[in-house]
């Protein structure tokens, strides 16, 4: 290459980089291909049903069914996975676990304490395992004898935890994995056979069936949380998968699905061959994190996390680092300072009950949530630089900023930038309101206009919140919404 175009090739980057940094939100887009199972609508939805969901900061995650009942444990052995993988282990007879239900009869299974456990810890929205890979129902589903009907138990759980959830005002959205062991149609393979192929159509049947059920049994869900798609057989339904999505939203308005049921026709999943997510928001932070906004893509997102490093279901012996409740709260404020919801699972055990440590857990947290979480709900992305001692969010509805801290400078000092020109117009403990932070202790920084140290009155033992009030004039919550779409 000439001299001439590698500094006009270099240019053009750096232009290019520069936009790309003033639009964090931008997709860096791979191609532009005309795509019939691609993403169906660029950026984020609007309407009021998803400005819901956008807005809870806090859910709560269930993984309950038969694997329970093991608890992680088969024969006195020790199950090093995922307790609800069990039934995929060498040493666990798939006969005997498909006999489980037999046993499935939680005497202690109460699902409106499970919804007054999750509206203490500050929930607004809560995502239920319908039907794991194991393929159980934990509805009466007409399509399937491997239901909760034929367990001892007998009742309806799904029901009973929807009516929960509902009258506490816990918005629910159901969990159904896509993986159904039990069916005798489920491939993970591409089905190679004429009578494979068949047997796969059964499956597709089946699945489209139970999901159109679980609408019209549960008509107060407001979404679907879909699991298991991954395999190759599904990934290749792209049509499929796309039609029955349309079904689906037809039947529902309003309907919340995430990136996580299908692919586009060539496979590509989350994100189509262009690069644009498919669904109404991202589903792929699981046990893990975005680092900063540009990782989300200006879309909508979900953390979902486990207590233990990797158990969903119950696991009667947790091994590895178990998450603390500061740990979990700084994860739910940097969830919601990036834009995103912080999904919190519990693994109740096989008669029902929720265990001690997660109680626990649930208990601290909803603490500290009564007292801050006008840092979580409503809130999102700041748009204010980062800093180490925490998370900054701003309340989309009255632009207030949180100052969520986890870290005492040893300076004592916190320091925030505001936006430009807009100075500081009041700072308070949102614990405490009456702690305010006057002016006299508010030292602006000569080197940049915009940038205060603020001194803390003590070392902190536990996150707290700070309030910050600009002078930003007061901006309605659609431009304000605009503003955080990055
Ligand atoms: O395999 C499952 C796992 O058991 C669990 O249900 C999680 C929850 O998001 N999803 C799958 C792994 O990604």
């Amino acid at each position: 290459m000439k001299k001439r175009t590698y500094i006009t090739l270099f240019l053009f980057i750096g232009t290019f980089r520069v936009l790309m940094a003033q639009f964090p939100g931008a997709v860096e887009k791979r191609s532009s291909i005309a795509l019939e199972h691609g993403a169906h609508r660029l950026g984020k939805r609007t309407d009021a049903q998803m400005e819901m969901w956008r807005n809870y900061g806090l859910g709560q995650f269930i993984h309950w069914g038969l694997y329970a009942i093991p608890g992680g444990h088969w024969n006195g052995k020790y199950y090093a996975g995922a307790a609800e993988w069990i039934r995929s282990w060498k040493e666990m007879p798939k006969d005997a676990y498909d006999h489980l239900y037999k046993q499935f009869n939680p005497k202690q299974f109460d699902a409106k304490a499970w919804a007054a456990q999750a509206k203490d810890m500050g929930a607004r929205y809560v995502i239920i395992t319908t039907k794991h890979h194991d393929g159980f129902c934990l509805w009466p589903s007409q399509y399937t004898d491997y239901t909760i009907a034929h367990s001892p138990y007998k009742k309806d759980a799904l029901k009973e935890i929807v009516a929960a959830y509902d009258a506490v005002g816990i918005d629910v959205y159901l969990y159904f994995s896509i993986i159904d062991w039990h069916h005798k149609g489920y491939r993970s393979d591409v089905p190679k056979t004429p009578e494979e192929k068949q047997a796969y159509e059964d499956f597709k049947k089946f699945t489209a069936n139970q999901l159109k059920e679980l609408l019209s049994n549960y008509p107060s869900t407001k979404g679907l949380w879909f699991d298991g798609s991954w395999d190759k057989a599904w990934v290749e339904q792209a049509a499929f998968a796309d039609s029955l999505e349309a079904e689906l939203r037809a039947m529902r308005p309003g309907l919340i699905i995430g990136s996580r049921f299908r692919a586009d026709e060539f496979g590509r999943r989350h994100f189509d061959s262009n690069g644009d997510l498919m669904g109404d928001y991202e589903q792929g932070w699981e046990r893990k994190l975005p680092a900063t906004i540009e990782d989300v893509h200006g879309n909508d997102w979900d953390c979902v996390m486990t207590v233990p490093e990797n158990q969903w279901g119950y696991h009667s012996e947790w091994r590895g680092h178990v998450k603390t409740s500061t740990e979990l709260i700084e994860m739910m404020a940097k969830s919601v300072s990036l834009d995103g919801n912080f999904v919190l699972n519990f693994g109740p055990d096989g008669q029902g009950a929720i265990r001690v440590e997660e109680t626990k857990l649930a208990k601290e947290i909803g603490e500290w949530m009564k007292v801050n979480h006008e840092a979580i709900y409503d809130c999102g992305y700041a748009d204010l630089e980062k800093q180490d001692w925490g998370y900054i969010t701003r309340s989309r509805k009255s632009g207030k900023y949180y100052l969520i801290i986890f870290n005492t400078p040893v300076s004592g000092a916190l320091r925030i930038k505001v936006a430009s020109g807009a100075g500081i117009a009041k700072l308070y403990d949102l614990a405490n309101k009456t702690t305010t932070y006057n002016p006299e202790e508010i030292h602006r920084s000569k080197v940049e206009g915009d940038e205060y140290f603020i001194y803390l009155k003590e070392r902190l033992t536990e996150p707290k919140v700070i309030v910050l009030e600009t002078n930003e004039k007061e901006q309605d919550s659609d431009v304000l919404y605009e503003k955080a779409k990055t």
